[in-house]
């Protein structure tokens, strides 16, 4: 039995899981989105993840035609239709049907509700936890991350595009995650998650208010550093101090959290995944294993 796509509170089989060409979502990457994970049956961050897709919504003025607590319910309800017990879901809101003009006062109908519930798929160029084990390499990238001046990085809106053309340069170089700067040239994230260091132990990952989307993941790394007496910032992040930490690792909820042993070709620390990485890897798959919305 292939997957049921939820779209509109309709179920429909993965074929037959199609919207209109007029949908302004296609059209105009007009719409906003969602990825969270379950777990053993645990929803993970569902509340933080509804908040920031309405907050997402409320800033391009979409109105989503359902309360945050019937989106929830409507999250629980595809994956229990999918019998799945650990997935990945892509919660997606488009501004509906509409002519081929950008106005959205076209899009009359609803906006489209879209709810995948699916298994998930990582880096699929290597087994995740060879990839945890090992760690990544990455790179900087010339295209630097939207100025939040012309379209926020906080908005995670359909309009990925952005982030697809540093993911194909560093690609394009061999490598499998980007470092993105800001307009200043600092270090405001990669093209799907965010960026931590680790210096003398204590964590710095660059605050939100310039290219960087807050991560839900993010903050849950934030919380256990603080939890465990980490020393843990927000704090502008050059890329001489990327080169020169002890630690670096990604955060994201496909990710969750991935060591990062070579940036620009400077190794990092000793060049293997270092121990407050890997304590924290640990504690974050606990916290996945024991919180979240049971269904
Ligand atoms: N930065 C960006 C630009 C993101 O899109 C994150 C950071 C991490 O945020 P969370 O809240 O997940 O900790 C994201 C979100 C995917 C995929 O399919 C993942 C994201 C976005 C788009 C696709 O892997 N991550």
């Amino acid at each position: 039995m292939g997957i049921k796509i939820n779209i509109n509170g309709k179920y429909y089989d993965k074929k037959d899981a199609k919207i209109s060409v007029f949908d302004h979502g296609l059209l105009y990457g007009d719409g906003v989105f969602e990825g969270i994970r379950s777990y053993s049956r645990l929803v993970f961050k569902l509340k933080e993840h509804v908040d920031r897709l309405y907050e997402s919504a409320k800033s391009i003025m979409l109105e989503i035609p359902m309360s945050k607590q019937q989106m929830a319910k409507a999250v629980i309800s595809t994956l229990k239709a999918n019998k799945l017990k650990d997935a990945y879901i892509r919660l997606v809101v488009t501004r509906g049907e509409g002519d081929l003009g950008l106005d959205p006062r076209k899009c009359k109908g609803n906006a489209t509700v879209i709810i995948i519930a699916d298994k998930i798929a990582l880096y699929p160029e290597q087994h995740p936890e060879q990839l945890c084990k090992k760690g990544l390499e990455i790179i900087t990238v010339p295209t630097i991350r939207n100025l939040p001046e012309a379209l926020n990085p906080q908005i995670k809106s359909l309009n990925y595009l952005n982030n697809i053309l540093a993911k194909i340069e560093a690609v394009n170089c061999g490598f499998q995650e980007a470092i993105m700067l800001d307009s200043l040239g600092y270090v405001a994230e990669c093209t799907g998650d965010n960026i931590f260091i680790v210096k003398r132990g204590e964590l710095y990952t660059p605050p939100q208010c310039m290219g960087t989307l807050r991560g839900i993941t993010r903050d849950t790394i934030l919380d256990i550093a603080r939890k465990k007496r980490l020393g843990a910032h927000e704090h502008v992040l050059t890329r001489h101090e990327v080169y020169i930490s002890d630690e670096v690792f990604l955060t994201g909820t496909a990710a969750e959290v991935i060591p990062v042993v070579k940036v620009d070709g400077r190794k990092i620390g000793d060049g293997k995944p270092g121990k407050t990485t890997l304590m924290l890897m640990k504690e974050y798959k606990k916290l996945t294993k024991k919180e979240g919305v049971r269904y």
